[in-house]
């Protein structure tokens, strides 16, 4: 199967590393994972910050990593559809942060929230190297 699926993907972390391997895996099958990564401009758009990583940084971690097929920028949430739509996406999974506001696609590929990884944030990483 095509799976699709987004974020940002700044510090990368164990919990962005665990929901890449479970799309890639996803039903047991050995999937193609494509994943739209949030331009600069659009992750300032989303959170009123700009990531710590630029985007360049943040697709080529990504390109390099065994789970991960292939990576294009995403630039807005209304072009959602087209994105799943040109990469031919049976499915499209996010973690459960974001249960429920993509079910709209439904109607072009399966829509499906997976749990999160449990404490632990880009967020949260900015934080605790701060404190230190
Ligand atoms: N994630 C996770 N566990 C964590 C942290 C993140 O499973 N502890 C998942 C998120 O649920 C998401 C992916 O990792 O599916 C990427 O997370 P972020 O980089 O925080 O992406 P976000 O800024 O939420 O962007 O259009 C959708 C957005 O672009 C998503």
């Amino acid at each position: 199967m095509r799976i699709i699926t987004f974020g940002t993907y700044d510090l990368i972390h164990i919990g962005h590393i665990n929901i890449l391997e479970k799309c890639k895996n996803f039903k047991g099958e050995e999937n193609t994972l494509i994943v739209g990564i949030s331009s600069d401009e659009f992750s300032f758009f989303k959170k009123q910050k700009y990531p710590i990583y630029s985007q360049e940084q943040r697709k080529k971690i990504l390109e390099s990593l065994i789970f991960v097929d292939s990576v294009f920028y995403e630039e807005s949430f209304e072009k959602k559809r087209d994105y799943i739509l040109e990469n031919k996406a049976d499915v499209f999974i996010m973690g459960d942060d974001w249960e429920g506001k993509f079910d709209e696609f439904n109607d072009i590929c399966k829509v499906v929230y997976l749990p999160r990884t449990p404490s632990i944030s880009t967020t949260e990483i900015v934080e605790v190297i701060k404190q230190k």
